[in-house]
């Protein structure tokens, strides 16, 4: 088994999501909870976006998204994220509900996962403009023109 000390770093991408409280605040914190997780690099963040919700209740989302540069191993990040999600009050009470803080990672390298837990890269991220227009501002060689368009109905905007 390869110990994570010998794993080659990978950049991941990390979708962050809030319309609850603070969303503005909850964002910022969670970059910088984010620049501090362990063996793990905080290399770019995009802007903050207002967008409208996809498919969920409630008022507007704050949106945005950061590279990482990381050693962990994806499911070990995963963790790590839920454990800010959690320290930020998120509750679940049910699917796409309102929320203080979501993170989803969208992307770990190259790596293709697909179980209950964890899919990578994240099944919804080429439907969403809050998740593409924060991308391309940060790795614009990820989106294309034809994601541009398929999300162009998505009311967003950079703050
Ligand atoms: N899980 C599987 N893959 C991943 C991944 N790549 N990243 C599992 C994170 N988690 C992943 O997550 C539900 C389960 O997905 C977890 O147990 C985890 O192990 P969750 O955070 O409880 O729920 P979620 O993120 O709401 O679920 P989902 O299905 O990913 O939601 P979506 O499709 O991402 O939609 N509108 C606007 N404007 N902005 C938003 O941020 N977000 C959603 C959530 C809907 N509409 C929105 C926004
Ligand atoms: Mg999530």
């Amino acid at each position: 088994m390869t110990s994570a000390a010998n794993r080659d770093p990978v950049n991941a991408y990390i979708a962050l999501g809030a319309n609850l409280g603070d969303a503005q605040r909850s964002v910022q914190d969670a970059m910088q909870q984010i620049a501090q997780l362990p063996q793990t690099q905080l290399l770019s963040c995009s802007s903050l976006y207002r967008t409208a919700p996809i498919e969920s209740s409630g008022g507007d989302y704050i949106n945005a998204v950061v590279k990482v540069l990381c050693n962990l191993p994806a499911y070990s990040l995963l963790t790590m994220l839920q454990k800010i999600e959690h320290e930020a009050g998120r509750e679940r009470p049910y699917r796409n509900a309102p929320r203080s803080l979501d993170l989803d990672l969208l992307l770990y390298g190259s790596a293709r996962i697909d179980s209950e837990k964890l899919s990578v890269p994240h099944p919804r991220m080429r439907d969403r403009a809050f998740v593409l227009l924060p991308l391309q501002e940060i790795a614009p060689e990820l989106v294309s023109r034809a994601d541009l368009l398929r999300v162009a109905d998505q009311r967003i905007t950079r703050l």
